[in-house]
């Protein structure tokens, strides 16, 4: 199963010329990610070790020298610098070095993708581009970068987590939008594939608001969930291959029944 993670604050700090002389906090838009709080700098940023690449981000044929720190303080703060400009930023178990990437093969930045994760092992990467006057955020993914998820087409797939009939992923597509930050589309649907056994007799329905059950399922039978919005609906597959729907209240109970979905079913298992 692909790792899931969560992010902390991002603190965005312009320190030299051709940026603001000012002080200022900012924080990766919302898009794909929850927006993360902001924070004021309390300690000074020490570079651990400094790697150097050479790269043209802005597109007009300059190249330009990105430099990638740690802080020697903190293992979750790091410093981004592109020729004169820098930010600190605030992650969370940050990779020692940077990716460079091309979200949009069709203009003419490239964006910088910096790796982290959490202590349960789950990774994210935050990206930022460089305009030719100032490095700003374009989103957090909350995956790992690699080749696969960046075709250089606006779209980045990723999985994001949902604790809905267990902790699991789901593909969700984030878009390069002309504001130069990530959208995630919203896709109502998910595709499973969760096997369940009931603990209790369940109806399947005929479709998400039918009246009468069409199935009864008894305890022992064994149900694949072949897809759900992630709050209510799913249409299911009985073992005798079989289709109906299994709705979820606004009680969190299984319609039907006086059982929550982990109470009906064994199958169900939550990350922390
Ligand atoms: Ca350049």
């Amino acid at each position: 199963m692909r790792k899931i993670f969560l992010y902390l604050a991002v603190l965005i700090l312009s320190l030299t010329a051709g940026c603001s002389n000012k002080p200022e906090t900012d924080s990766i838009p919302s898009a794909s990610v929850k927006k993360p709080p902001t924070s004021s700098v309390t300690e000074p940023f020490i570079p651990k070790t400094s790697k150097t690449t050479i790269v043209d981000l802005d597109g007009d044929n300059v190249q330009d020298t990105v430099m990638f720190s740690l802080d020697a303080m903190s293992f979750d703060r790091y410093l981004i610098t592109v020729n004169n400009c820098s930010l600190i930023c605030q992650g969370s178990s940050v990779s020692d070095s940077i990716l460079i990437i091309d979200i949009d093969t069709a203009d003419v930045f490239k964006e910088i993708a910096v790796g982290g994760g959490e202590p349960d092992d789950s990774y994210l990467t935050a990206i930022y581009w460089y305009n030719g006057n100032k490095i700003d955020s374009v989103g957090i993914v909350e995956e790992e970068y690699s080749e696969y998820m960046i075709p250089g087409n606006r779209k980045i797939s990723t999985t994001k987590r949902t604790d809905f009939l267990g902790t699991h992923g789901y593909r969700v597509t984030c878009y390069l939008e002309p504001d130069h930050k990530l959208y995630e589309m919203p896709e109502k649907w998910t595709e499973e594939d969760i096997e369940l056994t009931l603990k209790t007799t369940i109806p399947l329905w005929r479709y998400i608001n039918d009246s009468n059950p069409k199935i009864q399922l008894k305890e022992g039978d064994k149900i694949v969930v072949l897809v759900s919005d992630r709050e209510r609906a799913c249409l299911v597959e009985t073992s005798k291959g079989k289709r109906g729907w299994l709705i979820v209240g606004k009680n969190g109970k299984v319609n039907g029944t006086e059982y929550g979905l982990d109470q009906a079913f064994d199958g169900i298992h939550y990350a922390n």
